[in-house]
Order: C-alpha cells, then sequence, then structure tokens
C-alpha cells in the first residue's frame, strides 16, 4: 500500500503569492515577483561584482554618490565629471562589463511581459547597492535611446522607501515601500517620470544584512 505525501510543497507554501499594484498608467509593482529568484540573484550579484566591483562614482557636479553601484551587460551606465553616459568598459578596469547573467535576463523579460511589455531585451543592468543611509534624490532615467522601451527593477534586501513622481520634479511623489522580491515596471507615458529612494534606514535581511540591492535593467541602444 502506498502512502500519499499531503503536503504538496512546503517550500512553495511559504512564498507569498506575487500580485500587481498598478502605481499610474505604465508603471506597476509586481509584488515578491522575483522572491522564488532570490537567493540566486544574490549569488550574480557576487559573482558579477567580483569581476567589477562596487564603486561610487562622482556626479557630474562633483558629489560623491552614496550608492555604490556597478553594471553588467553590453552597456554599463557610469557618471563622472564628464556626465551620465553608457559605456561598454568599466572606466575602473578598462574592460568590458562582465555578461549579464542568463537568470537577470529571463527575470527582466519575464517581469516586462508579466507587465504587459513584450519582447523586452535589456543590454544594460545597472547592480545598487545601498548601505544605511544612502539614498538616490528624484530623477528621470533619461541617457537611454529608446524610450518605448521599460525599466525593469528589482528590489533586493532591505526595504526602501520608493518615491515616484510625475512629468515635473516639482510635482509631488507617492512613496511606497519595496520589499525584497518586489519588482517595479516603468513604461509607457511614466517612463520619464521622476523617482527616487529615500535615505535607507538601519534594517537586516538574512541574505544581505544591512543592505538593499537593486538591479534595473534597460535598453539603453
Ligand atoms: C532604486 N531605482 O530602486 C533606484 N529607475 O534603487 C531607479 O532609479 C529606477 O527603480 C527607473 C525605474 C525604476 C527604478
Ligand atoms: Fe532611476
Amino acid at each position: 500500500m502506498t502512502t500519499h505525501v499531503t503536503t504538496p510543497d512546503l517550500f512553495a507554501a511559504e512564498l507569498p503569492e506575487p500580485r500587481t499594484e498598478v502605481i499610474c498608467p505604465g508603471a506597476v509593482i509586481l509584488r515578491h515577483f522575483a522572491l522564488p529568484q532570490e537567493a540566486a540573484l544574490l549569488e550574480c550579484i557576487a559573482a558579477v561584482t567580483e569581476q567589477a566591483p562596487f564603486r561610487q562614482m562622482q556626479t557630474p557636479g562633483g558629489h560623491t554618490m552614496s550608492v555604490a553601484m556597478s553594471c553588467c551587460g553590453g552597456w554599463g551606465w557610469v557618471t563622472d565629471r564628464a556626465g551620465y553616459r553608457y559605456q561598454a568598459t568599466d572606466p575602473q578596469t578598462g574592460q568590458p562589463w562582465p555578461d549579464m547573467p542568463a537568470s537577470f535576463r529571463r527575470l527582466a523579460e519575464s517581469a516586462a511581459a508579466a507587465a504587459g511589455y513584450a519582447n523586452f531585451q535589456p543590454d544594460a543592468c545597472l547592480i545598487n547597492r545601498y548601505q544605511p543611509g544612502a539614498k538616490m534624490g528624484l530623477h528621470q532615467d533619461k541617457d537611454e535611446q529608446d524610450f518605448d522601451q521599460p525599466i525593469v527593477s528589482v528590489s533586493l534586501g532591505v526595504p526602501a522607501t520608493f518615491q515616484f513622481g510625475g512629468p515635473r520634479r516639482s510635482e509631488r511623489p507617492l512613496n511606497t515601500v519595496l520589499t525584497s522580491g518586489d519588482v517595479v515596471v516603468w513604461g509607457g507615458e511614466a517612463r520619464r517620470y521622476y523617482h527616487g529612494v529615500l535615505r535607507l534606514k538601519a534594517g537586516q535581511h538574512p541574505l544581505t544584512g544591512e543592505n538593499r540591492y537593486n538591479l534595473t535593467f534597460r535598453r539603453a541602444r
């Protein structure tokens, strides 16, 4: 006689169901979408940043960013006294940026599709590391060539408050807390809206310690 196991998948039962929140036309939050890949994504971040270490870049105005960055994929986003731009090599090593891991690409494509953007093919992935106190002021993402392509943004680790504004900096932003595994997809009329991240508060995440990581996938060229 066979005994049937009545708990089909103990692990799946612990993961919250993904759900979609519309922020405004064009922009959605896919809550928990990346949670099944959380640990694997963090391992890939470690591998990429062994080749292209995190660094705090200079703004064109000469300020040091509080967020540390690295990149992977064909194009990396950089900033220094000469301005913001995409370039194919890491200015710190002179080497091409590390390849975009297949798991990163799959996640970005499936999140874009889930948000209604079929055929997103990212060629750039910016990796941000926030330590306590780090923040990103309100800005627009406008260094890419084709604004018809969305941006896919994956949050990992300690929660942070994300600010969503409008087409003008003066517009008061909505604030929402992004937790590990949340994915924001940003396109259509929202593609050029102002957004930012408030100063990271002290916190602990079992896989990232006190840090928050963010992956933003773009089509740069
Ligand atoms: C961050 N994200 O969450 C910074 N940009 O660390 C961004 O600047 C961003 O999340 C465009 C679209 C989605 C984003
Ligand atoms: Fe941005």
